[in-house]
């Protein structure tokens, strides 16, 4: 039976990482004095490394200009990091960010249904604190169960930690669970928690192979057709089919996916 939906954070509330982190880290390449710039596609692909900090390492590897010595680099690292967190709060307090269609609505809905959630995200528990505000209220603490951030899970998708520590905040099994995620990493983790995983895409993660989800969308506002349930959209009713209908240990993938992926 399903008892809980964990959330992703970055790519699957809002588009945090191409409108959010990005335009954030670029600020504080500018604030450093940095002549270095990512936009949008080369940022696409730093994604494959998880954590800002660690993106931000693997990133100088490629530039000549990068401080030579490794704890040189680690310092500039925590600084561009910390910098950046900065201005990407200031960027949310001057309503840079959206929740993604569907987002509000889902939460609400889950919460009205027993449907407990909690929070699974690589980001810093800082940035949580500032997005969730504006995504959801001023008491949005009230509505997560558990709140797992990188500070909680230093082992970063797609290692599992990050789910093991929701689902035992939740105080329920893996297997009573939903993930919602946006990233191959993120199915990954969730699926080797033994949490079933549901992916609404993201602009970074359009094209990427979800195989072994137990559902894709393209956004929780797009209609729900299959075997076992048809709704306009992404509701209580769809969480619980999809998660009927899903093995995490078995490791199948769904026959069916909706078509067109507007957004
Ligand atoms: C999110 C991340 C984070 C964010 C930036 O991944 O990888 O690093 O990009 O946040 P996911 P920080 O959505 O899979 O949780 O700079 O705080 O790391
Ligand atoms: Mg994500």
């Amino acid at each position: 039976m399903l008892r809980a939906l964990i959330c992703d954070v970055d790519g699957t509330l809002a588009e945090t990482e191409r409108d959010g982190h990005r335009v954030a880290f670029n600020r504080a390449f500018a604030e450093l004095g940095l002549p270095w710039h990512w936009d949008v596609p080369k940022y696409g692909g730093l994604l494959r490394v998880a954590g800002g900090y660690e993106r931000l390492l693997a990133y100088m590897e490629e530039r000549e200009d990068a401080p030579r010595e490794l704890a040189a680099r680690e310092r500039l690292a925590r600084s561009l990091h910390a910098c950046k967190n900065r201005h990407y709060a200031t960027l949310i307090a001057h309503g840079g960010l959206e929740p993604r269609p569907g987002v509000r609505r889902l939460i609400g809905q889950c919460l009205s249904q027993d449907i407990a959630l909690a929070v699974a995200t690589t980001t810093s528990r800082g940035n949580v604190e500032a997005l969730f505000p504006h995504l959801f209220g001023t008491r949005w603490h009230e509505l997560f169960r558990a709140v797992v951030c990188a500070e909680d899970a230093p082992r970063k998708k797609p290692d599992p930690l990050v789910y093991r520590l929701a689902i035992a905040g939740l105080g329920c099994r893996s297997c009573e669970a939903l993930a919602m995620e946006d990233s191959p990493a993120g199915l990954a983790a969730a699926r080797a928690a033994g949490v079933a995983c549901l992916i609404t895409r993201s602009s970074y993660f359009d094209n990427a192979d979800f195989t072994g989800a137990a559902w894709i969308c393209a956004n929780l506002d797009a209609p729900v057709r299959r075997s076992n349930t048809a709704s306009a959209r992404m509701d209580v009713a769809a969480l619980r089919a999809i998660h009927a209908h899903t093995t995490v240990a078995g490791g199948k993938a769904p026959a069916m996916q909706p078509p067109g992926k507007s957004r």
